[in-house]
């Protein structure tokens, strides 16, 4: 038997803020401010740039061209950032893939702490990337004993290609209390594109069938727990409540 949730987000009202929304340790990860402090690798040509032409959100997005095939370190971005050893970290990022000769292109990433030259962490991951925009997002584990760590994302494998890149997000896992699971519902105001990911911590992978909906909603089926929807990072507010098995929650946005 299911049941339905509606719960309905107002953005802007102070009703729900609390100011106790996660933050972003990735800076400047919509790029609208520039490439400040953003590491760059161009060592196989090809260019990293901050890009007005056609952002995927806001008014910038960083453009990656990548002319030929290559160890994928060879073409990299990275945010430095302070980390805590024993930490669950979760990363997210828009990327779009805006042409590759395969129509696809390999891409790698992930969080590194500070052993002399950025040495792998224990989280690695690849992913093939099609064309169009794709919503990435990961769970690591801080295991490397440093209190600073950069997240890398690397471009340099497939050649032919150009990617960009925006709306990058590290976030420490489970900040907020008294949540099991995390419904984290990200607004585009601008595009009324709406981007879900549901995460548990034990299985650290997407949990349930989240079905998008006309006129910013989207519908998820519930296991038993404390769920809590935030919008986009930067926007003040947020809405915790509670789903039981085989529930479906209706979440609903007044941009
Ligand atoms: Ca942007």
């Amino acid at each position: 038997m299911k049941k339905l949730l509606l719960v309905a987000l107002m953005l802007l009202s102070s009703v729900f803020c609390t100011g106790a929304e996660a933050r972003n340790l990735a800076a400047n990860g919509t790029f609208e401010t520039g490439a400040n402090g953003i590491s760059m690798n161009v060592l196989n040509g090809g260019d990293i740039a901050i890009s007005p032409i056609d952002p995927i959100s806001g008014n910038q997005s960083l453009e990656i061209t990548n002319p030929q095939a290559d160890a994928s370190w060879k073409k990299q971005v990275g945010f430095a950032m302070p980390i805590e050893n024993g930490i669950t970290y979760e990363v997210a990022f828009d990327v779009r893939l805006d042409e590759s000769p395969g129509n696809s292109a390999r891409i790698d990433f992930e969080l590194q702490q500070n052993h002399g030259e950025f040495m792998a962490l224990s989280d690695f991951f690849t992913a093939d990337i099609g064309m169009g925009v794709t919503h990435v997002s990961k769970i690591f584990n801080a295991t490397g004993g440093d209190s600073i760590a950069k997240f890398l994302i690397d471009f340099g494998t497939t050649g032919g290609t150009k990617f960009t890149l925006d709306n990058v997000v590290v976030t420490r896992f489970g900040e907020t209390p008294n949540e099991f699971f995390e419904l984290r519902v990200q607004n585009e105001s601008s595009t009324k594109k709406l981007t879900v990911s549901i995460f548990s911590p034990d299985k650290r992978t997407a949990l349930k069938k989240i079905t998008v909906l006309p006129k910013n909603e989207v519908s998820v089926e519930l296991e038993e727990g404390q769920y809590l929807a935030t919008p986009k990072s930067g926007l003040p507010s947020f809405k915790s409540f509670f789903g039981k098995k085989n529930d479906v929650a209706t979440i609903s946005f007044s941009p």
